[in-house]
């Protein structure tokens, strides 16, 4: 018998990490990637943000990281993904939060303006970079000999942290950028060409030559 419904949207990072746990544990979760058009989406979920899920029993869950610990706490096999002891869950989970607060909420500041969801000016753009920059050192300095960010195998923080990050390696972090940050060239090389990742994007990863540029409309 089913479990519930994922609601998600193609192009958004945040449908990884759902998708990915459901894969690798093998649930049986019905997944949904048009939910505007689905009316129990539009009844459970007035923000209509994704990602949302909604279980056989009736229980509404919205935000990625509730999904992410609650899919994996479905299966006794979820424990491999969000950590056995408190120690291995409460760092999973802080590289989680980090990921989906500042490091993503700092890449972000540098991608919607150039894809025209903000407003660009080469002002905000720079300033916007070199605030992501304490980030993105932190977490590549945390990555230095790693092929994980907690433990010796993938867990939600490397499929979340895949997620939010490829919007980033197919719009702004060009080869000059990866030549420069081995440690996160090396960890999402792993990651993403490990099942259950590998099942959910197009593999060997193709990096983009160049960052993406702002065109003026
Ligand atoms: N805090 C939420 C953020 C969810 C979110 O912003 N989702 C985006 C896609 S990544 C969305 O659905 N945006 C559509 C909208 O804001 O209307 C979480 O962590 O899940």
């Amino acid at each position: 018998m089913s479990l519930g419904t994922l609601y998600i949207r193609e192009g958004s990072g945040r449908k990884t990490a759902p998708l990915a746990i459901i894969k690798a544990l093998n649930l049986d979760v019905k997944v949904v990637t048009n939910p505007d058009e689905d009316p129990e989406f539009k009844k459970n979920f007035p923000l209509s943000k994704i990602p949302a899920f909604v279980g056989a029993d009736g229980f509404a869950l919205h935000e990625l990281i509730a999904i992410s610990y609650y899919l994996a706490g479905l299966s006794e096999d979820g424990s491999k993904l969000i950590g056995k002891t408190l120690k291995e869950r409460a760092d999973i989970l802080r590289w989680i939060s980090f990921a989906n607060s500042d490091l993503w909420g700092s890449l972000r500041e540098i991608i919607l303006p150039l894809v025209g969801r903000l407003p660009y000016t080469p002002e905000t753009h720079a300033a916007a970079i070199a605030a992501s920059a304490r980030f993105v050192d932190y977490f590549e300095a945390h990555l230095e000999n790693k092929s994980y960010i907690v433990g010796d195998h993938a867990t939600v923080a490397d499929y979340v942290t895949v997620g939010l990050l490829e919007v980033a390696f197919k719009t702004i972090w060009d080869k000059e950028f990866l030549s420069k940050h081995k440690g996160i060239k090396n960890w999402f090389d792993t990651v993403i060409n490990e099942k259950p990742l590998s099942e959910i994007y197009e593999t060997p990863y193709k990096y983009r030559d160049e960052a993406l540029k702002y065109t003026p409309k």
